[in-house]
């Protein structure tokens, strides 16, 4: 790598990081906002925490390599969970009601949407993801950004931080009977989760 072509590198990812930053912020606002309104409307949050990250230079890199894109700079652009914001909610209703909320708003675009709550992944995992586009306002000109959003229950976020800390610690694949475990985890989590809801609509 030349100095000018390293030059060069830096630009790109302090461009990028600066615009994804500020959609980010778009973002968590308007949650912030109606976690708020539902505050003071209704004396309730659907909202328990937020979390947002940009994604690593390295976790970039491994993306690209991961989906065989060509080892290119342009390649960065194609990322499209470089920014993401994960929603973690109390109840499972509440997932559905943030992210009506949120995508009925006019400078909103869903670009892609997975339910992986209602479709879980083989290994177990629950959450909505949205990819929306945002527009975010620079001196200049404007930039429409993507954002990935997790919204997932405290009890799904629960499982899947234990299952990346574990698969990330083992550095390998896990064995057939812990990834069976887990699948089992996120069975029981789920029935949590349903019955947290019933006692919620109870109430
Ligand atoms: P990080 O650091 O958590 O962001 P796509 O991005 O749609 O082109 P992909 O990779 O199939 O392709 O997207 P997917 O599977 O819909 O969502 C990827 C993200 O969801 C992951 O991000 C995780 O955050 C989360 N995720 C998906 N499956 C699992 C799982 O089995 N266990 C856990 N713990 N998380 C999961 P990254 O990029 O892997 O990392």
């Amino acid at each position: 790598v030349t100095i000018e072509n390293a030059k060069e590198i830096v630009k790109v990812f302090s461009d990028l990081r600066m615009r994804y930053h500020a959609a980010i912020k778009e973002i968590s606002t308007k949650l912030e906002v109606l976690d708020n309104e539902f505050s003071v409307r209704y004396d309730y949050n659907p909202i328990h925490h937020m979390e947002c990250r940009l994604k690593s230079i390295n976790s970039i890199m491994d993306k690209i390599e991961r989906k065989g894109w060509p080892k290119e700079i342009e390649s960065v652009y194609k990322v499209m969970d470089f920014a993401g914001v994960r929603v973690v909610c109390n109840y499972m209703d509440d997932i559905y009601t943030v992210e009506e909320s949120l995508l009925r708003q006019d400078d909103i675009k869903l670009l892609k949407r997975k339910d992986y709550i209602k479709n879980p992944k083989e290994s177990g995992y629950r959450s909505l993801h949205l990819l929306v586009e945002v527009p975010i306002f620079l001196s200049d000109r404007t930039y429409n950004m993507p954002v990935e959003i997790q919204i997932r229950t405290i009890a799904m976020d629960t499982w899947a931080s234990l299952e990346h800390e574990l698969k990330y610690k083992s550095k390998k694949e896990l064995p057939g009977y812990v990834v069976q475990e887990l699948q089992n985890c996120a069975k029981s989590m789920a029935e949590i989760d349903a019955s947290m809801e019933r006692i919620h609509k109870m109430l």
